[in-house]
């Protein structure tokens, strides 16, 4: 089998490039994304391993050859061996290596019937089809025995593999960061924003500002002005693009700014542009995508899609609490190649938000169970 890498902007796109490079039976063994170095642009890459039966030839002649090689240096070994009187050493060939481990007492193997099982309960959490190929690829290639034991356990590491998460790094009296969270209407984006600017106050002794530019919706600076004198954190209002400098300059000793935006329907494309605005203003250091959970991929795509203006650098799902399904935040990861930094599981602040963690979202995704 040869290994190679295949890059494409999406894992649609790189999916398709593996077809469109090596057909059908290329067989996907891993998934990354990571920064190109250059533009800063996410790339997704595949390793993908071709097996086509030019290659096997040519790996048989090979090992054939190699073979030889290693029962000359058996032979030599043996005259040395001999000539000493000493016991004779036998080199073993990689390739007689035994692959997978034998099953242990009373552990049954895996079916094919086992299989189509966890296809079926990945479709049912709406996994992508396309990520449950890759799952099964993994789960293909794996060096270990599956056993219905150890089954769950092989499905859960193929699904945390895949998952990409993030952090917020913030280093204390350095130059601010600044945080700006964007998302449709009524997802959580206030909310979260209140939790994370708790946590880094209180938890982490930050110096922490928080700026709304949600002059828009009725009762929206309400909100945060309450919060903000029960947890004593600075809140400014930025009612037009001029009031962003002096904004920035009495804010510039903070460790954190959070930017509070106006939920807006991704459709509604000149509103959109009003925030990209405002947002130029702030150069925010990371955007946040903020997402529901319990929306449709369709529709997730479709805002993935359209927020692509504020060049977000991270997804952030809420109200994993009133989800039923979790496939989505690994479909809307790995298809816009974007990393997850939080989760939002409930009303309560600062209480109510997870750190992303790929094994945690692997098991609500397999599960469907946050316990
Ligand atoms: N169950 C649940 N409710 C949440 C979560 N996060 C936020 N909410 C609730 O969702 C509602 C909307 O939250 P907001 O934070 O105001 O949402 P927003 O995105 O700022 O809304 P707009 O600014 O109007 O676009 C509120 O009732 C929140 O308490 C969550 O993780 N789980
Ligand atoms: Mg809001």
């Amino acid at each position: 089998m040869k290994i190679r890498k295949v890059r494409g902007d999406n894992l649609r796109d790189a999916t398709e490039r593996v077809k469109q490079e090596y057909g059908e039976d290329a067989i996907i063994l891993s998934s990354k994304i990571f920064e190109d170095d250059l533009n800063g642009k996410k790339i997704f890459e595949l390793t993908v391993g071709i097996d086509s039966p030019e290659e096997k030839e040519i790996e048989e002649e090979k090992s054939a050859e190699e073979e030889e090689i290693f029962e000359e240096f058996e032979r030599k070994l043996r005259m040395i061996h001999n000539e000493k009187n000493e016991e004779v050493v036998t080199i073993t060939p990689a390739k007689n290596i035994p692959k997978f481990k034998p099953a242990g007492a009373g552990e049954e193997k895996v079916s094919k019937e086992d299989l189509k099982e966890v296809i079926e309960l990945l479709k049912v959490m709406e996994v992508d089809v396309e990520i449950i190929k890759i799952v099964m690829n993994h789960l293909k290639n794996s060096k270990v025995l599956l056993t219905k034991e150890n089954l769950s356990k092989h499905v859960l590491a193929s699904l945390s593999s895949l998952v990409n998460t993030t952090r917020l790094n913030i280093k204390k009296s350095k130059e601010t960061k600044v945080v700006a969270v964007v998302g449709p209407t009524g997802v959580g984006k206030t909310t979260c924003i209140a939790k994370l600017a708790a946590i880094t106050k209180i938890l982490h002794k930050l110096e922490v500002g928080i700026v709304t530019i949600d002059t828009y919706r009725l009762g929206a600076i309400d909100q945060l002005k309450i919060f903000s004198e029960i947890s004593n954190i600075d809140l400014l209002v930025a009612y037009e693009l001029k009031d962003v400098p002096e904004i920035l300059a009495k804010f510039k000793d903070k460790d954190l700014i959070f930017i509070d935006t106006v939920g807006r329907s991704q459709r509604n494309a000149d509103e959109l542009k009003t925030i990209k605005a405002f947002l130029k203003k702030f150069e925010p250091d990371e955007v946040y995508l903020a997402l529901s959970s319990t929306a449709s991929k369709k529709n997730l795509m479709d805002v993935a899609e359209r927020f692509k203006i504020f060049d977000y650098t991270a997804l952030m799902f809420t109200k994993i609490d009133e989800a039923v399904a979790f496939g989505n935040l690994l479909n809307v990861s790995l298809n816009t190649a974007t990393p997850i930094v939080y989760l939002t599981n409930g009303q309560v602040i600062p209480d109510d938000i997870i750190a992303a963690e790929p094994d945690f979202i692997a098991k609500i995704i397999y599960s469907g169970r946050l316990d």
